[in-house]
């Protein structure tokens, strides 16, 4: 710990805040921020040489565990043939056809750096195709640090309490109108109010921003048909969802066909990669074929390709998600049991292989639900958790995940760690 404080205050005179992305920063839990040092599968080991079960995985990315064999192959033998090109590689036409081999709905991609790239120019799109100017999105739902979204914003905005950034423009605040997530009722009074203004609505079809946020039944159903019938676009924001909660994302768990989707993380294989894609008439209207103007420098960079395509195509093989979420299911099922013999109200909400510990005794299903949930309490359970070796995401209004490199040994360990926790700490 001594090397990670050291570190830590030399890393906060020239970075902001010490880090590189505020989620990382453990304001939420207190205390100094873990510095890893390296990953081989569900292991992480900081900068002092402390090994970890590691249930964060990067924020979702590393579904395969970290440093999975074909994927570090894959990166090396690219990086080998040269970094970058600026111009078209046969890679990135690879992973485009993977991507809609498992989005069919994606007829035509187009690969940015990040998440959050994707989801902005998404929307540009969306706005351009409707001529209009409003998008709908959820509060808590989380989308990327472009300015529109940054309005009642879930994951770190919401855990550092500024769920509307700075710096935001009034005019790109007023052109985004949010409403409670799983709230139909009043999904049909925006469409009935200003059905002509909106330009698309942007949702996690299944949360991971507020923690995990399973849709009510009906919900994702009801935006398809209302965005449908009044000319707006359906976005699937799937960047965590993608290749997370089936191969085809949330779109083939709840057969939903959205008009444009996000991928962001897992994609990428751990390198940094997004995509956006959709409609065949939709994309078509993307520069240089259109006049949505969108473009980047290491866009389908081929090296994060390489890397991407072997995470995808190892996924395809494995099919894995059975698995996964069999051994998630046991994780989450052995928290609430521990939680109910403690006596500590607890909620451990799942989808697939990502899940979240809220310390609440209601279901969570939206931001004012997610908002009473015991914040400090579940301070308390991580840092536990960390002293014993196990690594959750550092704020409640996360998801934790697992990937094909845990074992049932971690699982085990992990609740021997969780009743450890509830019987220090509560
Ligand atoms: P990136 O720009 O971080 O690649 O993706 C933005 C984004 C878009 N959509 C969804 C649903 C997301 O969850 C994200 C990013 N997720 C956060 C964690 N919840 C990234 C972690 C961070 O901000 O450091």
């Amino acid at each position: 710990m001594k090397n990670t404080k050291k570190l830590f205050s030399r890393a906060c005179r020239v970075l902001v805040g010490g880090v590189n992305s505020p989620v990382r920063a453990f304001r939420a839990v207190g205390g100094t921020p873990v510095f890893a040092a390296q990953g081989r599968g569900s292991r992480l080991t900081d900068a002092g040489g402390k090994r970890y079960i590691d249930y964060c995985l990067s924020w979702g990315p590393l579904i395969l565990g970290h440093a999975h064999p074909a994927v570090t192959r894959a990166a090396v033998l690219a990086a080998a043939r040269g970094a970058t090109f600026g111009m078209p590689t046969e890679g990135e036409v690879l992973l485009a056809e993977e991507i809609r081999r498992a989005f069919p709905s994606m007829e035509r991609v187009r690969l940015t750096s990040s998440g959050t790239e994707a989801v902005m120019s998404a929307l540009r799109l969306a706005r351009a195709a409707t001529g209009r100017d409003v998008i709908v999105k959820f509060s808590g739902c989380y989308h990327g640090h472009s300015d529109g979204l940054l309005v009642a914003a879930g994951s770190g905005a919401l855990t550092l309490g500024r769920p509307d950034s700075a710096g935001v423009p009034k005019a790109w605040a007023r052109m985004t109108l949010v409403l409670p997530y799983n709230d139909v009722r009043a999904v049909e009074t925006a469409f009935r109010r200003a059905g002509r203004a909106i330009a698309a609505v942007i949702v996690e079809p299944v949360v991971g921003n507020m923690g995990v946020v399973l849709p009510a039944p009906g919900f994702l159903e009801t935006l398809r048909r209302l965005t449908a019938r009044h000319g707006a676009l359906l976005v699937f924001d799937e960047v965590i969802t993608g290749f997370r909660v089936a191969l085809g994302g949330a779109q083939e768990r709840y057969k939903i066909r959205p008009d444009l989707t996000c991928l962001g993380k897992i994609v990428g294989g751990g390198f940094p990669i997004g995509a956006y894609g959709g409609r065949r008439d939709l994309m078509e209207r993307v520069a240089p074929l259109g006049p949505v103007y969108q473009a980047g420098t290491l866009s389908g960079n081929p090296v994060a390709v390489a890397a991407g395509l072997a995470c995808l195509r190892e996924l395809r093989r494995r099919r894995p998600y059975g698995a996964l979420e069999k051994l998630t299911r046991r994780l989450a099922d052995g928290i609430a049991e521990s939680a109910r013999q403690a006596g500590v109200p607890a909620r451990v909400q799942a989808a697939a292989s990502m899940f979240t510990v809220f310390f609440t005794p209601d279901p969570v299903t939206d931001y004012a639900s997610a908002k009473r949930a015991d914040t400090k309490r579940y301070a308390r359970f991580f840092h536990s958790l960390l002293e014993q070796g196990v690594y959750f995401p550092p704020a409640q209004f996360e998801a934790a995940f697992l990937s094909t490199a845990h074992t049932g040994a971690d699982i085990d360990r992990t609740l021997e760690a969780v009743r450890r926790a509830f019987r220090a700490a509560f």
